[in-house]
């Protein structure tokens, strides 16, 4: 039977698969969404796990360019909660018929580019496709990591990692152990605290975890928003971290001690941890004694909260502050992360003093000997991210060489966090070395990047077409400005950060990020444009008239 083709395949039915195919469709290209999940969602269809939530406000989690959902489509609280965002998702897919461009449960097995035919081909779900364009929006955490723990198939209760979550299971009563502090730990722990009989939190670094203060939406917020679109987006846009608030431009030196508790106090009440970190002052991530007195500050705020001294040894960190900042939600009761750590069923293991030494039967041995019982295992130990997506599946380049091979060599690198040379007509959505900000955003630009760009290529006739690939001294020199405006970050200084790699072993440590900020990202991609897309080898209607 003859391949079925495509002009586009998108793998992937998240926030960038489903814009991509939405530009793309309006191209007027044929085009396929692949996806292993039953249905649309990306990240939000697999993380159940209790208390999932975005971390950014709800009014920017969502797409700027659909301006009559954005004043029609509603939303409770100022955070969206997993069901919120899958909802959303959702009625995209179903506003603009999406769906019936989208095939679920067909994982991409296995890609290859042939420069005989210019085509990727693609076996996917057991069939083969062939298309033009790959594009991929694989998400930045989605392959999980699982430590290799003594023992971990011993276990006789339920034990998940929290993005392989079983739909509506039930933590009411049980003994509870969550391994890691993260993102997601803190989360969880906070969602859960009331609902478990006993639950013990088991901490390798304390966090820095700043309340996101979540609230109803009210109908003066939806008045302003509604009223403020165009500036609210035109903000974020040109924005370091698109988080939807202004970052500050005063160093933390300028201020006098009281001013910066007032600034400290202001954001820990306002809420949000990218906030705190960065609309306080402007040099929290890259001085170290700004960093120390946010870390201060934020080490009172535990003191304040935990009763038991003990437990507030533990929770507090001493570490530089220069992690993905964290923030927690409200559980249902309006407690917070560390306010569970004043119920009695909630404690705490410090993994500094006592290590995990194996699973058994019954629960999680430490290293002082303790057995530690319980019916449930929750792993909220995050994932092998950016390229450990990539890497797992098999996507060759020209002449067979797998993206593994090419990172092995090359670290994991890119073109504008799109592009690879010797892949060619492939583009990555949220590839390596795209901005570290709040994604959608970030998704619609380089969704719209790769859609010019195919246009391009497109407005030339079939017999000169030339595929769109970037040059490898682009791709160099692209790495090279990534490294530059990282270097005076202080997030290299934090140990086991998965932003470059370092919470999974055998993995490059090294940057993954492009950290200027959506504004000077964007005004990178833009000279790229104007420049006949510098850095790619010539493909446009221009390259072919002028050749
Ligand atoms: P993270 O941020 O990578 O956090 C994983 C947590 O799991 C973190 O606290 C780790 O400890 C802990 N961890 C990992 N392996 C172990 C082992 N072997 N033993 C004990 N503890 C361990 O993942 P998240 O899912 O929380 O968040 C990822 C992103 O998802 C987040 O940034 C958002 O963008 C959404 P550590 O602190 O490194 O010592």
């Amino acid at each position: 039977m003859a391949d079925e083709t495509f002009d586009a395949i998108i793998v992937g039915a998240g926030f960038a698969g489903i814009y991509q195919l939405y530009k793309l469709r309006n191209l007027g290209l044929k085009c396929l969404v692949i996806d292993q999940a039953g249905d649309v969602g990306g990240t939000w269809y697999w993380n159940l796990y209790p208390g999932a939530m975005s971390d950014t406000e709800s009014y920017v989690y969502r797409f700027s360019w659909d301006r009559d959902d954005l004043v029609n489509y509603r939303w409770k609280e100022h955070y969206v909660k997993q069901p919120e965002v899958l909802a959303y998702l959702n009625h995209v897919a179903d506003k603009y018929e999406l769906r019936k461009d989208m095939r679920f449960n067909t994982a991409l097995e296995f890609a290859n580019w042939s420069d005989s035919d210019e085509r990727w081909h693609v076996t996917a779900g057991g069939s083969k496709i062939t298309s033009r364009y790959l594009v991929t929006g694989l998400g930045l955490l989605s392959k999980t990591n699982l430590p290799d723990i003594p023992g971990i198939d011993s276990f006789q209760g339920d034990m998940y990692h929290t993005a392989k979550w079983p739909k509506d299971y039930d933590v009411t009563g049980k003994n509870v152990a969550v391994i890691g502090c993260g993102s997601t730990g803190v989360q969880v722990i906070t969602e859960i605290g009331q609902k478990v009989g006993q639950m013990t939190c088991y901490q390798r670094h304390p966090q820095y975890s700043v309340p996101s203060g979540d609230r109803e939406v009210t109908p003066e917020d939806r008045q302003y928003w509604d009223d403020n679109w165009d500036s609210i987006w035109h903000q974020v846009f040109n924005s370091i971290t698109a988080f939807g608030f202004k970052e500050s431009d005063r160093s933390y030196h300028d201020a006098t001690p009281e001013e910066r508790e007032q600034i400290f106090q202001n954001a820990w009440d306002q809420g949000n941890g990218f906030r705190f970190m960065f609309a306080t002052f402007n040099d929290i991530a890259t001085d170290l004694e700004a960093n120390e007195g946010a870390q201060d500050f934020i080490r009172r705020q535990i003191d304040r909260i935990v009763k038991d001294p003990e437990k507030a040894k533990k929770l507090k960190p001493y570490d530089v502050y220069a992690r993905r900042p964290l923030c927690d939600g409200n559980a249902s009761n309006g407690q917070k992360y560390f306010e569970q750590f004043n119920r009695e069923n909630v404690d705490i293991v410090d993994l500094k003093e006592a290590s995990i030494e194996q699973i058994e039967a019954k629960g999680i041995r430490t290293s002082d000997g303790v057995l530690h019982e319980h019916d449930l295992i929750i792993f909220a130990t995050g994932f092998d991210a950016v390229e450990g997506n990539y890497t797992r599946i098999a996507i060759e380049g020209r002449d067979g060489l797998s993206m593994k091979e090419y990172w092995d060599e090359m670290g994991p690198t890119s073109y504008l966090g799109t592009s690879l040379p010797e892949f060619p007509n492939f583009f990555m959505i949220s590839g390596p070395k795209g901005p570290f900000t709040n994604n959608p955003p970030m998704i619609e630009v380089q969704v719209e990047f790769i859609s010019q760009a195919i246009e391009q290529a497109e407005k030339v006739d079939k017999a000169s077409r030339k595929p769109i690939e970037a040059t490898k001294e682009a791709e160099r020199e692209y790495s090279a400005l990534c490294d530059q405006l990282a270097s005076t970050s202080l997030f290299w200084k934090a140990e086991d950060n998965w932003i470059f790699g370092a919470n999974i072993p055998g993995k490059k440590r090294c940057l993954r990020f492009f950290f200027g900020g959506l504004q000077a990202y964007r005004q990178k991609v833009q000279e790229v444009q104007e420049n006949g897309y510098a850095g790619f080898k010539p493909f446009t209607q221009s390259h072919v008239a002028s050749a």
